[in-house]
């Protein structure tokens, strides 16, 4: 397995990022942790079930979905990450794209900002994560989340998307971001058919050589239910079969809905790979 890339975020890799939406459509559990004692509960529950980051989401990027205003997105999102940040002794991230929600949550604790837009859709987050010296996650997303699963193209998935992330990093280095503050992300069901997630998948290592830590999302995605014939939330052994098919590659943070059974099974499997029991 490759070395782990140095990183400001203080986490071991690899290591599990547990989601909780606290939103009313995300596409696997809109509406679930809508109210903050429900995604407070949540959020603990995947910290004892073995997350080393728990990831808080205030707007759903589903294919399709409408865009929220910052002041709805904060009034999700602040009240669990300061109620979080204060019980766990894991890193808060927070999944936005808008840079006065990524201020204000890494001011009531949260240590991580995954921006699926990769810092193109609001020009101050740069300045926020730059200022603020906040690790954070540049995801691969073709087009908006409203019409990006409309006729995805690309010349060749795997060389497009690493290039748009080694333009992104470089604008984030160029921007004031500390090298060691980048995640990188393929973005796996953002603007891709099932074919392309599969190819990205298959080529991992590529985006491990990037030298940042490599964030993957499948959990219940959509390319699973199209090999499966299942919804999403028979998504799960499928999703874990990427979990381990990703640490085969060097992959680093699994952001998953059902941390459970992932944990476990990157515990096997690294047991197997390094013969470290934990026993
Ligand atoms: N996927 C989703 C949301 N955020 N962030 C990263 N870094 N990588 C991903 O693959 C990713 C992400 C979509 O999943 P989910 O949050 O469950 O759904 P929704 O966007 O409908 O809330």
């Amino acid at each position: 397995m490759t070395v782990a890339p140095t990183c400001s975020l203080d986490i071991a890799f690899p290591s599990i990022m547990g989601v909780v939406n606290v939103t009313p459509d995300s596409f696997s559990d809109g509406g679930r942790f809508l109210a903050a004692a429900d995604a407070l509960a949540q959020g603990l529950a995947l910290v004892r079930e073995g997350a080393a980051i728990v990831d808080i989401g205030g707007e759903s990027t589903r294919p399709g979905s409408e865009p929220v205003a910052a002041d709805e997105e904060l009034r999700r999102v602040l009240p669990v990450v300061e109620a979080l940040a204060d019980r766990v002794g894991v890193p808060i991230s927070v999944d936005t794209t808008k840079a006065e929600v990524a201020r204000r949550a890494l001011g009531a604790g949260a240590a991580l900002i995954n921006d699926v837009s990769a810092l193109r859709a609001d020009p101050e987050m740069v300045e926020v994560v730059a200022e603020l010296g906040a690790p954070v996650c540049l995801m691969h997303m073709l087009g908006a989340p409203k019409t990006m699963q409309q006729d995805p193209h690309y010349d060749d998935v795997v060389d497009d998307v690493l290039q748009f992330l080694e333009e992104r990093m470089a604008f984030a280095l160029a921007r004031g971001v500390a090298e060691d503050q980048l995640l990188v992300d393929p973005g796996i069901g953002f603007g891709k058919t099932v074919e392309h997630n599969l190819t990205l998948l298959r080529h991992l290592d590529r985006f491990v050589a990037l030298g940042r830590p490599v964030v993957l999302g499948t959990s219940r995605k959509r390319f699973l239910g199209a090999i499966l014939g299942s919804e999403p939330g028979e998504r799960v052994i499928g999703t874990v079969a990427t979990t381990v098919v990703g640490l085969l590659a060097g992959a680093h943070v699994f952001r998953v809905h059902d941390v459970k059974p992932n944990f476990e099974a990157l515990r096997v499997a690294l047991a197997v790979l390094e013969g470290a029991s934990g026993a």
